[in-house]
């Protein structure tokens, strides 16, 4: 009896002891789609440097860039069913999962960034996020990937009628896809990582993201023309397994992990903004055309997509997010 009773509690000692081994260092896997040398990479790089400073180590990341483990929407099932535990992606992919985000995939809706991002950071934006909880998913914070750009190979786009008959790569959303369609392009929605590919054998003739994505990765080099149209705002979202977020992770790490999330959100955002501001001189010097388009035509182009979409997104919320930025 008692030599049950000793091995029972070295059984124990023994399992304690594997915790503590365990939970002396947590890696926390992250996938997105994009370069390294992008505002996504940079910005998770960044909370890991915090990450690991302020939990002693206990915390770190291992970031998977490029759509190595597949793309947004595979990234967004992985963490819901927690084979992976964090991502940072777009917001557009997600209306396959709520339509809660699908706000920001009107044209033009953002206009005033700063404003925006308090409204991001206000209950707003957390009731948003919290929108995602039921599907295990655990926003933590929503980042930038920033105005989208259209690039096209065929004509220098200047105004919305030249868009017709282009073969347009966009996000798998609805409504950036209705937005396209109606002005007479042929939307392709394809996933990033096979959109490089896509654009040098002439599957598509344009595609559309941030200056420090076309940068980035190298579309200069099978893209002729980008017209500065800033056409959608795109947030970037910042998701965790939510079972992983409360069992794996202690009340402390928690608290300290929101801390380091905002200061590296904040670090991105910055980054982000700064590359907008730059880079079209970059894409100049490696021979890109840059058109800058009359903005006007282009709101009053793909105004009809509001009402299109108002029932579904819901008015008070567009409302409200047009306000803030009053
Ligand atoms: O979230 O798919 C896209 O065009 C996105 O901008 C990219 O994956 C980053």
């Amino acid at each position: 009896m008692l030599k049950k009773v000793g091995m029972l509690m070295l059984g124990i000692a023994l399992c304690v002891s594997m915790v503590q081994i365990a939970s002396a260092k947590t890696v926390i896997r992250v996938a997105h789609t994009i370069a390294p040398d992008s505002h996504y990479n940079q910005g998770l790089l960044y909370l890991d440097k915090l990450l690991k400073e302020r939990t002693n180590g206990e915390i770190e990341l291992e970031i998977y860039h490029s759509a190595q483990l597949g793309s947004e929407r595979d990234a967004v099932e992985g963490v819901a069913m927690g084979t992976l535990e964090m991502t940072l992606i777009s917001s557009a992919p997600l209306a396959n999962f709520t339509n809660k985000f699908m706000l920001f995939d009107l044209p033009f809706i953002v206009r005033d960034r700063e404003k925006t991002y308090a409204w991001l950071d206000g209950p707003e934006g957390q009731s948003i996020l919290d929108s995602l909880l039921e599907q295990n998913l655990m926003g933590l914070g929503i980042w930038e990937n920033g105005y989208r750009n259209l690039t096209n190979s065929k004509v220098a786009v200047k105004n919305p009628e030249d868009v017709k008959g282009l073969k347009i790569r966009l996000m798998e959303n609805p409504i950036h896809v209705a937005t396209f369609k109606s002005l007479g392009a042929y939307p392709v929605p394809m996933p990033f990582g096979e959109l490089f590919t896509a654009l040098q054998q002439g599957v598509v003739d344009g595609q559309e993201n941030p200056m420090v994505i076309i940068y980035t990765s190298k579309f200069y080099e099978v893209q002729k023309y980008v017209s500065l149209t800033g056409h959608f705002y795109a947030p970037a979202v910042l998701l965790i397994n939510k079972a992983f977020w409360e069992n794996t992770l202690t009340e402390e790490q928690r608290k300290i992990f929101k801390e380091c999330e905002q200061e590296a959100k904040t670090w991105e955002r910055q980054f982000s903004m700064k590359g907008e501001q730059e880079l079209a001189a970059k894409l100049k010097e490696a021979g890109m055309e840059v058109i800058e388009p009359d903005k006007d035509k282009w709101i009053e182009a793909t105004k009809p997509i509001y009402q299109q979409f108002e029932d579904q997104i819901g008015k008070e919320i567009i409302e409200s997010l047009v306000n803030a930025q009053n």
